[in-house]
């Protein structure tokens, strides 16, 4: 399996970023990003003191690989100072599952099914030390989510539809990337990969992982990753951490699903395209077998030519 290093860009602003980096449509490390006090403040007591007894929903899991397709965690709703004092320790007096279980909050919107997550409102005592990089047009905002992880803690192969920076605040992870080119690679369940274990993949199971790019990095207090929208990214909790991210519109407003509050429905013109094979293969099945397959994969060569740009 190859390995790149993701590249580092050092004190970066938004011209360089706009004119070099942005339109390679790579994933880049920037370091030396003035990101605000937050990485000084942002400790364990002072994120209890600040918030104390606001709830928040948590993912709760026995083991540190959360698996979104096969749901191995459950959601619990704790109270902001209970959640930082278990999701920084290793072993629980109190838990649900076990007392080494792992915690991970993904900051949701006021009405989750309805709105955004956006960090400065939910968090409005935490705003202010938090200067978020100025890399994109303020009107190309979606959404901004605070993340924070107990140690070993990982997070499924996922792709978003959105751009994004992660802005790393404290606590370091280890973060994987694929290029959206290794989509056939990743054995797909929606925008989630079913290759879950990606150190010791089941290659029995999951032959064409061996074909997947690795894109590599170590986020360390104060990196900006940058993650293009449909890089897919596995991210590990090296330590108990803390992060905001800030996803943005890539494409013009229309393209989107204005439904989508997580940044991950695909856009309207792949859906519809989605729906269409769909519709497709059920024709196909009107056919007996070896038809069908004759002409599945006419449709495939045709899709392969005309609207893969390599393959
Ligand atoms: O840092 C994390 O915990 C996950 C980041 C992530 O999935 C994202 O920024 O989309």
């Amino acid at each position: 399996m190859a390995k790149i290093r993701v590249c580092m860009y050092e004190n970066v602003d938004e011209v360089v970023f706009k004119s070099s980096i942005y339109p390679k449509r790579l994933p880049a490390i920037l370091k030396g990003i003035a990101i605000g006090h937050c990485k000084q403040k942002w400790n364990k007591e002072y994120l209890k003191k600040v918030i104390g007894k606001n709830e928040v929903k948590v993912h709760v899991c026995k083991t540190p690989q959360m698996d979104f397709i096969r749901k191995n965690f459950i959601y619990k709703t704790l109270t902001f100072d209970d959640f930082i004092e278990r999701a920084s320790s290793e072993k629980h007096h109190e838990y649900f599952l076990s007392e080494d279980e792992k915690y991970y909050l993904r900051s949701l919107g006021e009405d989750p099914r309805k709105d955004v997550s956006n960090f400065h409102q939910l968090f409005p005592t935490l705003s202010n030390d938090l200067k978020e990089p100025k890399l994109f047009d303020s009107e190309s905002f979606f959404s901004s989510v605070l993340r924070i992880g107990s140690p070993g803690v990982q997070l499924w192969t996922h792709y978003d539809v959105m751009d994004n920076i992660l802005i790393q605040v404290n606590g370091r992870k280890r973060v994987v990337l694929f290029s959206p080119k290794d989509a056939l690679n990743l054995y797909l369940v929606g925008d989630k990969s079913e290759v879950i274990d990606i150190d010791n993949p089941d290659y029995t199971k999951y032959p064409l992982f061996k074909n997947a790019t690795w894109h590599e990095c170590l986020l360390e207090p104060g990196d900006v990753l940058f993650i293009p929208a449909l890089w897919f990214h596995n991210v590990t909790s090296l330590d108990f951490g803390v992060a905001v991210n800030v996803f943005w519109r890539h494409l013009d407003p229309s393209a989107y699903d204005h439904k989508d509050v997580y940044g991950n429905k695909d856009p309207l013109a792949a859906t519809r395209a989605i729906q269409i094979a769909d519709r497709a293969i059920k024709t196909l099945h009107e056919l007996p077998d070896d038809y069908r397959d004759f002409y599945a994969r006419r449709i495939i060569g045709k899709i392969q030519s005309k609207a893969c740009s390599q393959f």
